[in-house]
Parts: structure tokens; sequence; C-alpha cells
């Protein structure tokens, strides 16, 4: 890299554009943070009326879905505070973003003209009013598919052949299914729509002012991508809906360049017209790239509205259980990931319920609670989970004689509440327990060289000494917890330079010559628990899959 160095004065922006608000970061060239912005949709753009960012539909069983245009109206309020803030927008050289991933846009017949002649005097919501087929977006908390997922396994062969197809079995949330869910109940709407994104693909289409690529990398999201050639598969398009490629567009690299930004934000907001926009990539993987996993031993452990565990790995074997997608800033890596739907929205809840609403409640309670919580384990979906497939419902055991030595002689019964600080370790041990139970399931290393922990929730160190209390090793955090959108600023970084370079390079090649950037700076926020207390929890974890096989086999799926 010693031939390319980054401008001096540049700076270079990150988004994610998440389920609950659009976050902002820039780097300097030194990949210093040097602002971070927020736009939460509930309360900065409360006429859409979600709650969370959501409309969860009461008629339709698992339907959830946000409103597209709310998206780009929030893009509106983050450029204009930024602009009135102290970044020189006119100093960006690259922009990149994470999207909530799998949520799909549906663009009308003719929309293209609509990106393509952008009026800079008028707000962009007020542009795209129109502009879209299917005006709420179907996004990664929908569970309405699941008999589209069952067909699709089926046309290619079974759920095993659709992910070592694809990196995943279907998914009620992956956008293959909801697609198919459009054109079967609305085909004229699907016959309307001419180009059909990823979140992270629109919100790049919107910069550029053209139909952005869809990432590789989100791209393995949709059930539709053949992992392995990082092209669409003829048998996964096939199996979903006619017509589809077109619709679909083409597939990029995560490192490429989608275009240049469109005059629109060159005259309405000063951006310098040769800043580049970076392809937009999913929120988990650029979270990768945010928190430099390199090392096969460690695990990112993301605590925001889903949880999510991931790592990467030279060679992964798809399975019927987790995802695999290629790694955005390794050409030949990949990234493995589980997914839990029930993250902070539900321990917001409990929280709710049983800590008074306050954090520091429940932390007291975590606190005055003893490791083991006596044997008493909680399965706690407020939502449909989609890890393992179970509908919404609280489930409550107690491990009788349990000294965490054995399983032999414990008697197992279920139980209807627990005391309010029980359950607040419950539902936290649950979690993580399941975390640990499936990651050894999926063949991600356990124990981890270390955790990286990121998401809302990691600013809680008492949630963070229950996770290394049981995975049994240390913990870090990174400066702040929404690695999505540094992640999306470092992607963006790496996007310029590769594109000066001409080619693919490196990302460590980015961080040879700064040592002390604070992107990188991870630090010790809890160190590693108890061994003894480490294998007590391990069978532990025995129990909880063996009670959770049980669940699934009782109540289904969703
Ligand atoms: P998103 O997935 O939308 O990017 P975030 O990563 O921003 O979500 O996480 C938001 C969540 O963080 C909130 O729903 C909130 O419950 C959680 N959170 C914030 N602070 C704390 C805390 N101190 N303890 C536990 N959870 C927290
Ligand atoms: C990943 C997933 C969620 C969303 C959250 O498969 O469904 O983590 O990406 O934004």
């Amino acid at each position: 890299m010693a031939d390319v160095k980054l401008p001096e004065d540049a700076l270079f922006l990150g988004f994610d554009s998440s389920t609950q608000s659009l976050k902002a970061t820039v780097l300097d060239s030194n990949l210093n943070i040097v602002a971070t912005q927020l736009v939460h949709f509930d309360s900065d753009l409360p006429h859409y009326g979600t709650k969370d960012g959501v409309y969860r539909d009461p008629s339709v069983n698992g339907r959830i879905v946000s409103p597209t245009v709310m998206w780009v109206e929030a893009l509106d309020i983050m450029l204009a505070r930024l602009s009135k803030s102290s970044v020189d927008l006119g100093k960006i050289a690259a922009v990149s973003g994470s999207g909530q991933q799998h949520g799909s846009v549906y663009w009308k017949n003719g929309s293209s003209a609509i990106l393509s002649s952008l009026d800079p005097a008028k707000r962009l919501v007020d542009q795209f009013v129109n502009a879209f087929s299917v005006k709420e977006s179907p996004i990664w908390m929908d569970c309405s598919t699941t008999t589209e997922c069952r067909e699709i396994e089926e046309a290619v062969g079974g759920a095993l052949e659709l992910s070592q197809i694809t990196g995943s079995r279907a998914h009620e949330r992956y956008t293959g299914p909801q697609i198919r869910k459009i054109h079967k109940s609305q085909p004229a709407v699907y016959e309307n729509t001419e180009r059909i994104s990823l979140v992270s693909s629109f919100m790049a289409s919107l910069l550029v002012g053209a139909y952005a690529c869809i990432d590789e990398t989100d791209g393995a999201g949709m059930n539709l991508m053949d992992i392995e050639r990082r092209e669409w598969s003829e048998a996964a398009l096939k199996a979903t809906a006619p017509g589809l490629q077109n619709k679909l567009g083409k597939l990029a690299p995560a490192y490429a360049v989608a275009g240049q930004i469109a005059p629109y934000f060159v005259q309405r907001f000063k951006f310098n017209k040769n800043c580049l926009v970076v392809q937009w990539s999913g929120d988990n993987p650029n979270s990768l790239a945010g928190l430099s996993i390199s090392k096969p031993g460690d695990l990112a452990v993301s605590l925001g509205t889903s949880d999510t565990v991931f790592g990467i790995s030279s060679n992964p074997k798809p399975q019927l259980e987790g995802h695999i997608f290629p790694n955005p800033v390794d050409k030949e890596g990949y990234m493995v990931m589980l997914v839990y739907k029930n993250g902070s929205l539900t321990r917001e809840d409990v929280r709710n319920r049983y800590a008074e609403k306050s954090w520091e409640t429940f932390n007291k309670y975590l606190q005055q609670t003893p490791p083991l919580n006596g044997g008493k384990i909680g399965f706690y979906y407020k939502d449909h989970e989609i890890l393992p497939p179970l509908p919404v419902g609280f489930h409550r055991y107690v491990i009788e004689n349990f000294t965490g030595k054995t399983l032999e002689s414990v008697k197992e019964s279920e139980v209807h509440e627990f005391d309010p600080p029980s359950e607040v370790r419950a539902l936290i041990e649950g979690q993580f327990l399941s975390m640990r139970g499936h990651a050894e399931r999926f063949g991600m290393p356990t124990p981890p060289n270390r955790i990286i922990a990121t998401g809302g929730a990691s600013a809680n160190t008492t949630i963070l000494g229950s996770l290394a209390s049981i995975f049994g090793c240390d913990i870090y955090t990174v400066q702040r917890p929404d690695s999505a959108s540094l992640g999306a600023a470092l992607r963006a970084t790496h996007g310029w330079l590769c594109h000066k370079k001409g080619g693919f390079v490196p990302i460590s090649d980015m961080y040879m010559d700064k040592p002390d950037s604070i992107s990188l700076g991870c630090k010790l926020a809890v160190a590693a628990g108890d061994p003894e207390l480490v294998s007590k929890y391990a069978v532990l974890v025995k129990k909880r899959m063996e009670i959770e096989s049980r669940l699934v086999q009782k109540l289904g799926r969703c």
C-alpha cells in the first residue's frame, strides 16, 4: 500500500440503515472517528407510526414490515444534520453503508427515471413516494413465508441441497422466499416491479442515482446466490419466481465502487463530485469489518435488535443450521453466523416486566443472583424465534439437584414464573447458553480466543460478565457499540483504496501505518470467567439443548 496513501484531509463516511435507526460514522484519514450521528425512526419520524422501526401486521401471522419511504426520509434528515454539523461533506472521499440484512425494496416500473433525475430543490422523500410497487418492505423479522421456504427447498432437492448451493437452508426472512410470496400472492405487483433491491443496495442506489448492484456478501442472505461461484443460482432463481434475474440485476464484490455520488447530493449538500459510493453490504458482514475480525479463533457477539454470533472461516461446510456469507473484506474467505430474533427488544420486555423498566435494576438483579441460577433455565420468545424455530412464548424449567457436575439424578420441572431477579438471570444466561450450544454444533471455535462484543447491549458490562463466564474467554468491546456504521466507513476507505489501486488490496494493508487508530482499538471489557464455572455451564448447555429439541418437536416451526 506504500504507493497509495489516503489523502491527508480526506474523510470517509459509513451509514447503518438498521431496524430502529439510521446511524453514521465519519472517519479521518488516520481512521479515527471524528463524528457520529443518529436518526431514530420512532422518535425522529413519528408520522410513520412505527414501533421499534417496524409494523407488526396483526392480520397476517408473522408479517413484519417497514415503510420503505421512511428509510428515504431518514437519509434526508441524516444528511441535513451532517451538513449542519462540523463535518465538511465536501471532504468525503468515499461513502458506504450497512443495511439490515434480507429486507427488500420493490421499485415500480419506470422508477429508474426518478432515480436519475433528482431535483436538488426538493427532499428525497417527496420524489420517491410513488417509486415503489410494494410500499411496505418485508424485513428480517418477518416470518410469514414458511410455505414458500418449503416450496423452494423441495424444488432444488431439499433443505441441505439449498444450503450447499446458497450457504443457508430456506429461512422465512430470506429475500427469495419473500419474493416468492409476493409473486404468488400479488402477481400484478410482481409484474409491475422493474428492480428488487436489498436494503443495502437500495440505499446505495439513492446515493448513486441509479440501480446499484447487490453485493456478493449481502446477496448470500437471499437463498438465491451460488455461494461458491458468487453468481445467481439458476436452480434457486427458477424455484423462486419467473423472470427474476432481470429484476435483481448484477452482483458485485463488496469492495467495488457502485458509482460516483449523484449530482443531487453535490448540489444540495455540497458533496465533492468525485466522492465514491462503495457497495453497501449487510450490517453483520460490515460489523465483521468494523471489529477487524481476522483470526479464525475470534468470535463476535452482536447484541443489537437481533443477537448474532459470527466469525471467519476459510472453508465452511454448509449445514441445516447457521449461515455462510462471503467475507466482505477478503476475496476468498467466508464468515459464518448464527442469528437470534429475540435480542434487545426481548431484553427490554423482560426488563419492563420484572426490573422496574430500568437497566440499573436489571443489572442489580443479575449481580445478586448466583451463576447457574440454581438450575433455573428460561426460554423467552417475545417474537417468533429463528434459532430454534419456535413460536412466541416463555418457557421456564427448574433443574433440581443440579450440582453442575452431571445431569444424572437431576429432575426437571416446568414452572410458571421465577422471582424477578431469577427471571433476569434466566433470560441472560439462557441466550448465552444457547449461543454456546449452537456455536459448538455449527463448528465455531469454543472456547474462542476471545469474544468481541458489539451492538447496543454491549455497553452493559454486567451482561458481558455473564457472557465471559459462560464462554470462558475474555470479552472485548470497541470504542463505540455501532460497529456496523464504523465497519461501513472502514469499507468505504478500503473500497477507495482498491479503486485507486485498480484492484483488490488486503484490508490489513490499510492499517499498516496506523497502529494507533481508534477504530482498531478493542479494549478488554471483562476477563474470562472461572474455569470450574465454565465446565459447570457446559453441563447446563447440554441440558438446555435437550429441552430445546423437545420444545421444537412439540411446538414446531413458527
Ligand atoms: P440495531 O440492531 O437497530 O442497530 P442497536 O445495536 O443500536 O440496534 O441496539 C439497540 C438496543 O440496545 C436497544 O433496543 C436497547 O435495548 C439496547 N441497549 C442500549 N443500552 C443498553 C444497556 N445499557 N443494557 C442493555 N441493552 C441496552
Ligand atoms: C441476520 C439478520 C439480522 C439483521 C438485523 O441474518 O437477520 O441480524 O441483519 O439487522
